[in-house]
């Protein structure tokens, strides 16, 4: 695999994400996912305690706090080399997170829901992905429109990157993220995907998420969650060639291989 490529493996600790929901909710069971994750060759483990699925209600943060601080100080415990992360857009629950073991808060709204959260990430001297999101998870997939979306994208992603860094959070640790189906239709996430080397060029390291969500299965004539793995492998593929570093996948086998080969073939082509 291209060295820079890292495979982060999702584990969420809900009841209601969209392809995994309610089959972590118990701490055990969430620490020996994340544990068969590392094993399979994640780098990174991205702990959620909130879905983030177009149409999802928020969690209360007390909620919140109880699913994922457990696991975090599990998989500390369990996989010390593994980089932790938290899917968390509330400021206590990154304090706590990091806390626990947490080295990176991820994002999805782009520190845009809690003012406080800068800050935090900011003290501990974490890392934190920006991800860009059209509208909120309830209604983002309401007809979002945009004139051009990967320039509308890199725009908002940049303008982030400089809030972030001016809140004093190091520039070096910073990933962005597209967003991929946060308000967005098929069409724009393809766009995107395609684009992809115009978000490199921001500098920072890209992150893409793109596992088993609804898009693949239209692309591929209707498949189901379960059935999404061929479209999750080809995008993560495309997006390795257009110079993207972090893979955010459940199922992380597959992709390490995939990403192993093709990595191997974009060298290659590199090398000329
Ligand atoms: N996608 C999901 C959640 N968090 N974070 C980033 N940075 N990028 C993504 O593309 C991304 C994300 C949605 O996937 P999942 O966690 O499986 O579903 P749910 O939000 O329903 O828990």
């Amino acid at each position: 695999m291209d060295p820079v490529a890292q495979v982060m493996g999702v584990v969420n600790v809900t009841p209601d994400s969209f392809s995994d929901g309610g089959r972590y909710l118990d701490r055990d069971a969430a620490v020996a996912h994340g544990v068969e994750l590392v094993g399979q060759g994640a780098a990174i483990l991205d702990v959620g305690g909130e879905s983030t699925r177009p149409g999802a209600e928020p969690v209360a943060q007390e909620e919140e706090l109880r699913r994922v601080v457990p696991v975090l100080r599990g998989l500390a415990e369990a996989v010390p080399d593994a980089t932790l992360s938290v899917d968390t857009s509330k400021a206590e629950v990154a304090r706590q997170a990091v806390a626990a073991g947490a080295v990176v808060v991820n994002d999805v709204s782009a520190l845009r829901a809690e003012p406080g959260l800068a800050d935090v990430v900011a003290q501990a001297g974490a890392g934190c992905c920006l991800m860009h999101m059209l509208g909120e998870p309830r209604t983002m997939q309401d007809d979002p429109r945009y004139d051009d979306v990967v320039s509308e994208v890199k725009a908002f992603l940049e303008q982030r990157l400089e809030y972030a860094v001016g809140r004093g959070i190091d520039e070096q640790r910073i990933w962005l993220d597209p967003g991929i189906g946060f308000g967005k239709t098929a069409r724009h996430n393809v766009e995107l995907l395609a684009r992809l080397d115009e978000l490199v060029a921001l500098g920072r390291p890209v992150m893409v998420g793109t596992s088993r969500k609804t898009f693949l299965g239209r692309l591929a004539g209707g498949r189901d969650t379960g059935e999404r793995l061929p479209g999750t492998i080809a995008t993560n593929v495309m997006a390795l060639q257009r110079g993207a570093a972090i893979f955010r996948v459940h199922d992380v086998a597959a992709v390490v291989d995939a990403l192993a080969v093709a990595g191997a073939t974009v060298a290659a082509m590199r090398r000329g």
